[in-house]
């Protein structure tokens, strides 16, 4: 069913659910061509959350800031295309939530292993904020952290499991939000993994 987090936030429960199986075939090929990796951060840490990329842009992170590439820094060459029914999922789950039209250009894979966490932060190096952000949960059941415009402010914690669909526009746009570290509960299908698709409108 649907969970309404904030005015422009909707939380689709198991909506990823029928196309799991096709997600995770799609994501075999991506991680073949465009392995997962620890990306730094500017502040100089290694981030415990592994990713890749596949669409247009990909989101990246080394010491010199954030940012979209067009190419994965690890090989020079052009992401991995963005499978159909990854757009196809992204913009029906936009659409159901009150985003019509939403076309992404950019799919970051988040792979976490048990320990692995993402702090407290904003999702803002994409150019234009108008656009929804959609986000799969794959395997591993998290603690996602949803917080307010500050840092500072009071966050609710909320479980995301395999399936679930969150789509963010509008006024909950630009919340900061984060992961908990992840337990080690092992999922029937992916073990001790959790994969987040994070479908954006980047370029
Ligand atoms: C809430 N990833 O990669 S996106 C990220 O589980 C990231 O890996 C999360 O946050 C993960 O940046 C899931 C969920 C998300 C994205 C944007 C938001 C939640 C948001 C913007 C505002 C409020
Ligand atoms: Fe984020």
């Amino acid at each position: 069913q649907e969970q309404r987090l904030g005015p422009g936030a909707v939380l689709l429960h198991g909506y990823a659910l029928p196309r799991a199986c096709a997600l995770m075939h799609a994501i075999a090929r991506i991680e073949a061509a465009a392995p997962f990796r620890h990306m730094q951060t500017p502040g100089g840490f290694t981030m415990s959350v592994a990713l890749t990329n596949c669409g247009a842009l990909g989101w990246i992170s080394d010491r010199r800031g954030y940012r979209y590439s067009a190419v994965d820094p690890a090989t020079g060459a052009a992401w991995p295309a963005m499978p159909p029914a990854f757009a196809q999922l992204a913009t029906a789950a936009a659409a159901a939530a009150g985003y019509d039209g939403f076309e992404p250009d950019a799919c970051l894979v988040n792979r976490y292993l048990p320990g692995a966490r993402l702090s407290l932060h904003q999702d803002r190096n994409e150019r234009d904020y108008a656009a929804p952000i959609v986000s799969v949960s794959l395997g591993m059941r998290a603690r996602f952290l949803f917080g307010g415009p500050a840092r500072s402010d009071p966050t609710l914690k909320l479980p995301l499991r395999h399936g679930d669909v969150m789509v963010w526009g509008g006024a909950d746009r630009l919340r900061y939000h984060g992961v908990m570290p992840l337990q080690d509960e092992p999922h029937p299908l992916l073990g001790s993994r959790r994969i987040n698709l994070t479908f954006r409108k980047a370029g």
